[in-house]
């Protein structure tokens, strides 16, 4: 594997970043909480994942992952120590809402409501997601995200959390990365709910989009917080320029970036013609309206860009009809995961999202952003240490990336950086660790990298 790059060198003025900009880590309720029976928690449907052999590929479960429900006071010490003004955690729907329907569990908005007043004791504001991919088991029996009642679900139990912790909270995400959902979730079924219906999975898009619109006017009926969504999007690279490649990159950017931004952002789905679709399945009169209703904020998680090519003959993605398929990008380094590490993409991608989507784009937070590598702890947990140059590596480009996006004209107003520990990597299980914070999965042990105390320094460097 290639190195990362190496740190450039950086003058005052491209090292601060504009006043108010703000800083925060990022994480997830099903990847750090573990105590998956305690409080009354329903079974979610990355339970039922975890559980069936060879999906997971350390045959790992979530029942300690990074023990935050038990030890949430440490790590926000830990987000004190870095002086970060936000914390995005998710709030755990078959904790607050075991089955996904009726009335709230006490013990489950009981934890909520601690890690929420711990993080204000220390001076660091909440930003819960709503739905961060772990949909009660109960409503997947029922359909899942095929089913459009889902959406009117979600908004139910947004409304039982925005009422118990809306005195205490003042920015929501409504969902996580729905384009995963639908594509690896349903589409390709590499994650929960393992189902492969290939371009049956669209109704999955707008079920979700759905439920955001219907979260939003839930939290707007209750107050006059900040609502956003975080999609994860990712720069389109053709593989060439031939026309057939640069048509492939078209198509997958449709349905990998616009069918989740261009509904929020512009009240309307793209044309979907080239895919033999008339209009989006699932689609009702109003629905539109729901979607598009103005938000405060649009997230953006990015990780890396991705090249496309014409699908080779014979391909999964050929049979089923699909005119493009992700390919390596060469002689490029790269992450633990195998991850492209291409900085300057990211400028792109921002710059991109402001020329093409003008005043129907409110300010962008990056509501994710990090990477994978094989860490070690050297002399023990706890007194130990973690030399984790090449992530220090990407963060100090990526950060840089979106310096120079801001100064090309994107309004980026804040950056969460993926994650604060390590934490269970869904289908990788605890192959991949994202962490600033080494965490020991035998005994939920901290040990912090080196890069929590280089993203400590370079926040307060950013403020100038
Ligand atoms: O861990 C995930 C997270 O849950 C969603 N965004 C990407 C991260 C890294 O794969």
């Amino acid at each position: 594997m290639a190195d990362a790059p190496t740190t450039p060198d950086r003058s005052p003025e491209t090292t601060t970043f504009p006043r108010g900009f703000r800083w925060g880590a990022a994480t997830a309720a099903f990847q750090i909480e573990g105590s998956t029976s305690e409080g009354g928690r329903g079974e979610s449907i990355w339970d039922v994942f975890t559980r069936t052999p060879g999906l997971v590929i350390d045959g790992s479960n979530a029942e300690l992952a990074a023990d935050s429900y038990r030890r949430y006071r440490d790590d926000v010490a830990l987000l004190s120590g870095l002086g970060a003004d936000d914390y995005r955690f998710s709030i755990s729907w078959p904790r607050v809402q075991p089955g996904g329907t009726g009335p709230a569990n006490e013990a489950g908005l009981a934890y909520y409501d601690r890690l929420v007043d711990e993080l204000l004791a220390a001076g660091i504001a909440p930003v819960p997601t709503l739905y961060h991919w772990d949909l009660p088991q109960e409503l997947e029996a029922a359909g899942g995200w095929l089913n459009r009642d889902t959406a009117y679900r979600l908004a139910d139990y947004a409304g039982l959390v925005v009422d118990r912790l809306g005195d205490r909270v003042q920015r929501w995400i409504t969902l996580n990365e729905p384009a995963m959902t639908t594509l690896q979730g349903y589409a390709l079924g590499s994650q929960a709910p393992g189902h492969t219906l290939m371009m049956g999975a669209l109704p999955t898009a707008h079920h979700q989009l759905l439920a955001h619109g219907l979260a939003v006017a839930a939290i707007r009926e209750r107050g006059d917080a900040e609502v956003g969504i975080t999609n994860n999007h990712t720069l389109m690279v053709p593989a060439s320029d031939a026309p057939a490649d640069q048509f492939a990159a078209g198509a997958f950017d449709l349905i990998y970036n616009r069918i989740f931004a261009d509904p929020v952002l512009r009240g309307a789905y793209p044309d979907l013609s080239g895919f033999g679709l008339e209009a989006m399945p699932g689609l009702e009169p109003g629905d539109l309206e729901l979607i598009g209703a103005p938000i405060d904020f649009y997230g953006i998680n990015f990780y890396n860009p991705t090249r496309v090519a014409e699908p080779a003959e014979g391909s999964e993605l050929a049979a089923a009809g699909l005119p493009f398929e992700p390919v390596e990008f060469e002689n490029v380094p790269t992450t633990g995961f195998g991850w492209p590490i291409m900085p300057e993409t990211f400028t792109e991608l921002l710059v991109s999202f402001a020329r093409d989507y003008g005043d129907r784009l409110p300010p962008i937070v990056i509501t994710e952003n990090g990477a994978s590598f094989p860490d070690e702890v050297v002399g023990g947990a706890v007194t130990g240490a973690v030399h984790d140059e090449r992530r220090i590596g990407y963060l100090d480009a990526h950060i840089a990336a979106v310096r120079a996006a801001i100064e090309q004209g994107a309004d980026v107003q804040g950056y969460y950086l993926w994650s604060l520990t390590d934490n269970f990597e869904w289908a990788e299980g605890y192959t991949q660790r994202f962490g600033l914070v080494h965490v020991d999965f035998e005994t939920g042990e901290r040990t912090p990298k080196d890069s929590y105390a280089w993203y400590r320094d370079r926040i307060a460097s950013a403020r100038g």
